[in-house]
């Protein structure tokens, strides 16, 4: 069995950057712990509904949402290499760089999947970690492929931590007898044109005809089922270990409404690591390694999956 911490000092040692980097992650995966800790319990902590304030997307915060977040800030402000942080429940990037000389970015969704919280369904924390030239707020709009690491932990039937350091996606399972996470996929790859399509049907109408068009050609050539968890971190670990399509598209013939999707904290972490795995990723139509964000609250229309199934779909947009 080989642990996070054992995993860690051996293959990922190269570099002074990549302990930094290691340290990041290590905290990343102790503080899913403790996010575990009290979703495991929040039925019986009082931490279930709304917390009675909305966040700048306009959603209604959950109580657990507000307790991920603080745990979040909690462990990595004091981490002596991370200078700046983001979050889906923060209005502004949150400067941590106080008495250290340099160090790195964390972007994350404390607790992705909130409407999931209440009816003891999967729930996540997603993550992407970036490198900083010192110029804080605009660093975090580097691109998906200036990524150092990004990843997720989804709280399901079992805890995963599933990461990729741009060399290959493995994921950990937490082993709830000694509470450490341990090593049970390596190597992760996407299986090509197999799997579930999965997205919302309820925007097929507010969408682009043509790009609707394509969605519904999607489902019946394939004939293959359709699934939506809910939550994107449990969505896109089906897609990452059993193939399909998963997309929250823009909708709006007016070009104005952004789909619901974020770019630092869900498209750019979860993209990147599905095209680390193999598959492919289109943000706003163009493939997500390259693009910047304009803005820390950006939305993003999100379409990804396997590279079979991404083709048929893109075949249909011709
Ligand atoms: P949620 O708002 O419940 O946190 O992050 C947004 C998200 O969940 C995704 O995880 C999920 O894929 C999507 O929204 C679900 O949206 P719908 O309720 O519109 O299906």
């Amino acid at each position: 069995m080989t642990t996070l911490s054992h995993y860690l000092m051996t293959n990922l040692k190269e570099s002074a950057h990549q302990q930094e980097l290691n340290l990041i992650i290590s905290d990343l995966a102790n503080v899913g712990k403790k996010i575990f800790h009290e979703v495991q319990r929040s039925g019986l902590l009082d931490l279930h509904g709304a917390a009675g304030a909305q966040n700048v997307h306009e959603d209604e915060v959950q109580k657990l949402d507000e307790r991920s977040n603080e745990l979040v800030k909690e462990v990595l402000s004091s981490n002596e290499h991370v200078i700046g942080l983001a979050s889906e429940e923060e209005p502004d990037v949150v400067d941590v760089s106080e008495g250290k000389e340099s160090g790195y970015l964390v972007a994350f969704d404390p607790l992705d999947g909130s409407s999931n919280i209440d009816i003891n369904m999967p729930i996540g924390t997603i993550f992407s970690v970036l490198p900083s030239a010192g110029d804080i707020a605009n660093d975090f709009l580097q691109a998906a492929e200036k990524q150092l690491a990004a990843g997720y932990i989804l709280y399901g039937s079992s805890t995963v931590l599933v990461f990729s350091t741009g060399k290959g996606v493995d994921e950990f399972t937490l082993d709830p007898d000694t509470g450490e996470f341990v090593l049970t996929t390596e190597n992760i790859s996407i299986p090509k044109d197999t799997g579930y399509i999965s997205y919302n049907p309820y925007v097929l109408p507010k969408m682009d005809e043509k790009r609707a068009e394509a969605y519904n050609n999607l489902t019946q050539q394939t004939g293959r089922s359709m699934r939506w968890v809910g939550a994107m971190v449990a969505d896109i670990h089906r897609t990452l270990l059993k193939g399909g399509f998963f997309a929250y598209p823009s909708v709006g013939t007016d070009g104005n409404y952004k789909g619901k999707l974020r770019m630092q904290y869900e498209a750019k972490p979860l993209g990147w690591l599905v095209e680390q795995a193999g598959g492919r990723c289109l943000l706003d139509g163009q493939p997500v390694g390259t693009l910047k964000s304009t803005e820390l609250h950006q939305k993003v229309s999100v379409e990804m999956g396997d590279t079979g199934t991404m083709q048929l779909f893109e075949s249909f947009l011709d």
